[in-house]
Order: structure tokens, then sequence, then C-alpha cells
């Protein structure tokens, strides 16, 4: 039976209260509550909630650098919870966020979720440009490449991304997905994409049958 009051977590996150929002993480694990529902139930909806805030004037970019923070405490202490048990690598998949684009929170989730499912990852971070990708991809000789995009003004990078990769005569060799809250089905195709993905439990269902594991 869990205890800890995951309302409060809520509101931690919502108000960028690192400390409160670690305390009731840690409680909650130590009552056996599952990683997963904590982020899905009430760490996301938090992130939701503030940038809807954030949208109507009544939050503001350091609120959302706060709300970030206490997020990321807390997947700090989720994210190895979610290691999964297999050990055989499904394949390898390199993931970033595209060029001019900060946001890291969903594509750690989605790295996270990943790895835990048995994928090996190469996590390249934020604003990383085409040659990046394509070096990483040479380097790692990954399975799969998984693009990350927050903003409308950064999500068609993401074709500029698939260019490169097709002029490095790599195109063959690696699927692509891509995933983030602008995104849709539709862009995903006219970019040419192999699969897109509206969270980090389908992108590892999305992996999973482009590896036909
Ligand atoms: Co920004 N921001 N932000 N921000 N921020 C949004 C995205 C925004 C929607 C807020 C709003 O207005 N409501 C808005 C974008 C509007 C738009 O383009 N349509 C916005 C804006 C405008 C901006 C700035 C321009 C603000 C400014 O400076 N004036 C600026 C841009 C900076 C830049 O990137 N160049 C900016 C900055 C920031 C911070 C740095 C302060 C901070 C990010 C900190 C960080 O990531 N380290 C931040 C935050 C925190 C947000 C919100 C509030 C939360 C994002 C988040 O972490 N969500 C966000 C509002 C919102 O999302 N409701 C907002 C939680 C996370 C778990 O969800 O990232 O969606 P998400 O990831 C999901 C799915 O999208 C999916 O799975 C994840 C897990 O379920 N997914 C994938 C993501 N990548 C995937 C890849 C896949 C598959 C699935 O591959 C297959």
């Amino acid at each position: 039976m869990i205890m800890a009051d995951l309302d409060k977590l809520y509101e931690a996150v919502l108000g960028g209260k690192l400390e409160p929002a670690v305390a009731v993480t840690n409680e909650a694990i130590s009552e056996g509550a599952d990683p997963q529902s904590i982020i899905n139930e009430h760490m996301i909806p938090a992130m939701e909630e503030i940038g809807k805030r954030f949208e109507q004037g009544s939050a503001f970019v350091p609120n959302l650098l706060m709300s970030a923070r206490a997020m990321k405490g807390c997947l700090d202490i989720l994210k190895p919870l979610m290691a999964g048990s297999e050990t055989a690598s499904k394949g390898k998949i390199v993931i970033g966020t595209v060029k001019g684009d900060l946001h890291d929170i969903g594509k750690n989730l989605v790295a996270a979720m990943l790895e835990g499912c048995g994928f090996e990852v190469v996590n390249i971070g934020v604003d990383v440009p085409r040659e990046k990708f394509v070096d990483a991809l040479k380097e790692s000789k990954a399975d799969i490449l998984c693009m990350s995009a927050l903003l409308t003004t950064t999500m068609s990078y993401m074709k500029d991304v698939v260019d490169a990769i097709v002029e490095s005569g790599l195109r063959d060799c690696v699927k692509i997905m891509v995933g983030g809250a602008p995104l849709n089905e539709n862009f995903a195709r006219s970019i040419g994409a192999d699969g897109y993905s509206t969270n980090a439990n389908g992108a590892v269902v999305l992996a999973k049958s482009l590896m036909n594991a």
C-alpha cells in the first residue's frame, strides 16, 4: 500500500520545488510504487500544467526551468529502477534533440525506457546539428536513429537530418523514428521517417517492431 502523498509530488514539480519532489519520490519508491506510474500519472501532468500556464502568461521561463529541474531530480532516482532484466541487446539506437532545441526531458525519458527494454542507447544530447547525427551513426553503427523536437520552429530540422543521412549513403542501413509534442504521423511520413510515436512507451513498441524484435 502506497502511503506517500503523490499529489504532493505533482504540486512540487509544478511549483519547481526539487527537495520535496525528491522526498516524495523516494518515499513512494520505498513503498513499492511503480516508477512508470509515478512518471505518467504525477510528473508528466505537472509538466503539462506548467506548460499550459506558460502559454496563458501566468508562468514564465524561470518557472519552466525550475519545474524541469524538479522533474529531472526525480527522474535521476527513477531511471535506474526502470532498467529491464533483458541482457541481450535488442539493437543500438542513437538519440538526440535536433538543432535549435534544448528540451531534453522527454528525449531522456524515451532513452531510459529504450535502455530499460533492452536497447543499447547512445544519447548525443540537445541542439544536435545534422553532421553530428551522421557522425554518431557512422561511429556507433546504430540500427535506429531517434530524433526529438518540442518546438514547431525546430521540428522541420528533422527533414534536414533525414536528407543528410540520405546524402551520407547511410539511409538503407538505419531506421529513423521521430517524436515530440508538436509532431504527428503525417509529418513523420512527409519527412521520410520510418515511424513516429507520441510517448516513451510507444517509442519502445515502435523500435521493437522496426527491429522485428
Ligand atoms: Co519550453 N516550450 N521553451 N522549455 N517547454 C514548450 C515545449 C511549450 C509547448 C510551452 C508552451 O508554450 N505551452 C512551447 C513550445 C511551443 C511550440 O513550439 N509549439 C515552449 C517554448 C515556447 C519554449 C521557449 C521558446 C520559451 C522562451 O524562451 N520564450 C524556449 C525554447 C528553448 C529552446 O529549446 N531553444 C523554451 C525553453 C524551455 C526550458 C529550457 C525552460 C524547459 C526545458 C528544460 C529541459 O528540457 N531541460 C522548457 C520546458 C520544461 C517546457 C515544457 C513546460 C515541458 C516540456 C517537458 O519536459 N515535458 C513544455 C510544455 C509542455 O510540454 N506541455 C514546453 C515533459 C516530457 C516528459 O514530455 O517533452 O513532450 P515531452 O516528451 C514526451 C513526448 O513528446 C514524447 O515522449 C516523451 C515522454 O512521454 N517524445 C518522443 C519526445 N521526444 C520523443 C522522441 C521519440 C518518441 C517520442 O522518438 C521516436
